[in-house]
């Protein structure tokens, strides 16, 4: 198989590692972040070939973000747009367990996606198609974007994935809700929290009743991100439930990123939807052991560390 190719708006990233208020830091480390390069580096990180494509302006955040990708293995189709700044997004961490973020990313590079940027050929010959519910809220053009790349893995019969990942700070739950309607319907695998999905399907009695009608909707595979208490998965119409690994907590953001990358990996080598589970919460648990989006993301070979016995292994 061809490997995934996902797209996306990947930001620069300021954050101080030590909680507090962030007007006091004086430490600031510099970063990158965006859901969908998050989920690249996973996928790559576990040994499955992956490809992103995105924007970024012609200035130093852009060159953090093509050296970063590079650097984790991930193959990059990169548009420097000549007339915009790479987005930037900022991380307070203002106590252990509350993280605020806020979005420099109006009329950013990332955010002037449009249909034309979509390499067909590249999505035609992919194993699988990953986008999310963040690039169409980004702007109109990088929305028909989403929806172009979608219909054309479609049409050549390359599956589909697409991880609600609802932000408040670009749209309205009524706005987001008309676009997954349009979008879950183009997807065979769809990833959402419980409130994500509430937008989408409205609030049900239970979560079983909730991916039913996510299916009910079109895809075949529906899998309710549960956090701590793990995911519900809805998968030809078989029921699974998978506990979530416990470990301790750095940082959540980049779990559900982690989570979408270990279901797709074990996907694209034909394992099992309860294996497909596992390394999902898995990955998920390894992404909040580390402050940072992304840097926490697992090796393969070191998955099984999640049931290590000893605090050291020599
Ligand atoms: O899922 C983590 C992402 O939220 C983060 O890395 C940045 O893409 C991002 C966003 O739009 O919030």
């Amino acid at each position: 198989l061809g490997g995934v190719v996902t797209f996306g708006e990947t930001m620069g990233l300021f954050r101080d590692p030590v909680p507090g208020m962030l007007a006091l830091s004086r430490h600031v480390q510099l970063g990158m972040g965006g859901a969908e390069s998050n989920v690249a580096i996973a996928l790559s990180r576990l040994g499955t070939p992956v490809t992103w494509l995105g924007r970024v302006g012609r200035d130093s955040l852009g060159d953090l973000i093509r050296r970063e990708l590079a650097a984790e293995g991930v193959n990059t189709v990169v548009i420097v747009d000549d007339d915009a700044p790479t987005g930037l997004m900022i991380k307070e961490r203002r106590m252990a367990s509350a993280t605020r973020v806020w979005y420099y990313r109006a009329g950013s590079a990332g955010s002037r996606l449009e249909p034309a940027d979509i390499p067909e050929d590249l999505i035609r010959g992919a194993g699988l198609l990953h986008v999310t519910g963040i690039t169409p809220a980004l702007s109109e053009s990088a929305a028909q974007a989403t929806r172009h790349a979608m219909r054309i893995a479609r049409e050549a019969g390359v599956l589909v994935s697409f991880d609600l990942n609802y932000r408040s700070k670009l749209w309205g739950a009524a706005e987001a809700r008309h676009t997954y309607l349009d979008l879950i319907g183009l997807a065979d695998v769809v990833f959402a929290g419980e409130s994500e999905a509430a937008i989408a399907v409205g609030v049900t009695g239970s979560v079983a009743e909730t991916a039913r009608r996510l299916g009910d909707l079109g895809p075949k595979q529906v899998i309710i991100k549960l956090g701590e208490h793990g995911c519900f998965a809805s998968v030809n119409e078989v029921s699974y439930e998978q506990a979530a690994v416990t470990v301790t907590v750095e940082d959540t953001v980049g779990a559900g990123d982690g989570f979408v990358a270990g279901y797709l990996s074990e996907l694209q080598r034909g394992s099992p939807v309860a294996v497909r589970l596992v390394t999902a919460v898995s990955v998920g648990a390894f992404a909040c052991t580390v402050a940072g989006d992304w840097e926490g993301m697992p090796f393969r070979s070191e998955l099984g560390l999640l049931g290590a016995t000893e605090p050291v292994i020599r």
